[in-house]
């Protein structure tokens, strides 16, 4: 990839998407390509097919994807499969066809079973049952990993696909209904200490633990993967070619209690968690296996706190 590839940022207005536009511009990446979703619906084979076969695309990062936490998954089960496999297999297939250079397809750690060994190593894929609560979009997911696999095998096409932890950031979803926990407990405990309340309720038992990494940390990790790896670099087994994918993420996590408490520190409250049982807990615990990331020479900046801080500067800027 050099400063002048032209490179199509699926996703753009994301949590990733966005992050990974920036880092591109910051690295001096000029010719960047972006279309939001009015301009380009992703779901739209015949769209999609025009849009490649006009734009004479080099590299991509497929960032685009319907994503949401527990309750968004679990409540929209048939649109998390349905506009996953749309969007990706529009994009993975029309790639191939038009003769793109790399692709790196942005997948997510729920593709790995419920009960899997922890640390979860990148060989624990399609070893036992998923998750229920995030199981469509896990499919979709996985259906993406062997897609971009495949095509590499079948076509020599040069597709990674990368797996990260739960993400957070300045541009993420902050509507409690559908977001990730981290930004719901950043918006409920701070509105708890605006408005002078003594309580904030948290989904399930708080025990579950999660892994989480700043989303700028995540697009210098998908560049990074973008500038120095091939998918020939991650076969292990020629007759076999299985779990090409790498994880990221941090390699460190901690319960739901243990952040909430965190935030509770950055944002000042003085007041008291309920948890509400009625709520799923979902997985218990998640934690990536990141040596494969750590030994292509790729490690997180930005510690929890630090993140958990700049994301409450830019929350509070937007209020
Ligand atoms: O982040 P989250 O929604 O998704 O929830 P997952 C993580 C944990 O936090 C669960 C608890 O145990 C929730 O019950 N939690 C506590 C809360 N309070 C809240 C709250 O106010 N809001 C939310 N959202 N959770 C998602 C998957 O799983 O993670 C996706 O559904 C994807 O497929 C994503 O993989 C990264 O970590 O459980």
């Amino acid at each position: 990839m050099n400063k002048n590839s032209k490179i199509y940022v699926a996703g753009h207005r994301g949590l990733v998407g966005s992050a990974l536009v920036k880092k591109l511009l910051q690295k001096g990446y000029k010719n960047i390509i972006v279309k939001t979703h009015s301009e380009l619906d992703l779901t739209q084979q015949q769209k999609v097919k025009e849009f490649f076969a006009k734009e004479k695309i080099e590299y991509v990062f497929l960032a685009a994807a319907k994503v949401g936490g527990i309750l968004a998954n679990n409540t929209y089960r048939a649109d998390f499969i349905y506009e996953n496999l749309q969007i990706q297999n529009n994009i993975i297939h029309q790639s191939y066809l038009n003769g793109v250079k790399k692709l790196l397809f942005l997948g997510s750690s729920c593709i790995y079973p419920k009960n899997a060994p922890q640390p979860i190593n990148e060989e624990s894929l399609l070893t036992s049952p998923l998750e229920y609560t995030n199981e469509p979009y896990a499919i979709a997911k996985i259906a993406g990993i062997k897609m971009c696999e495949n095509y590499n095998l079948q076509y020599g096409t040069n597709f990674i696909s990368v797996m990260p932890t739960n993400l957070y950031g300045p541009n993420d979803n902050f509507d409690l209904k559908t977001s990730h926990v981290l930004p719901a407990l950043l918006r409920k405990i701070h509105e708890a200490k605006i408005s002078g309340k003594k309580t904030v309720e948290i989904w399930g038992s708080g025990k579950p633990k999660r892994e989480f990494l700043y989303s700028e940390d995540m697009a210098d990790a998908c560049v990074f993967i973008m500038e120095n790896v091939n998918f020939q670099d991650l076969i292990k087994d020629k007759n076999e070619v299985k779990n090409t994918h790498i994880n990221i993420g941090t390699g460190e996590d901690l319960t739901i209690k243990e952040l909430a408490d965190i935030i509770k520190k950055v944002v000042g409250f003085d007041g008291e968690f309920v948890f509400d049982t009625t709520k799923p807990d979902g997985t218990m615990q998640k934690l990536c296996d990141v040596a494969k990331l750590s030994n292509l020479g790729w490690r997180y900046k930005t510690s929890l706190k630090d993140g958990i801080k700049k994301v409450y500067k830019v929350f509070n800027e937007k209020r």
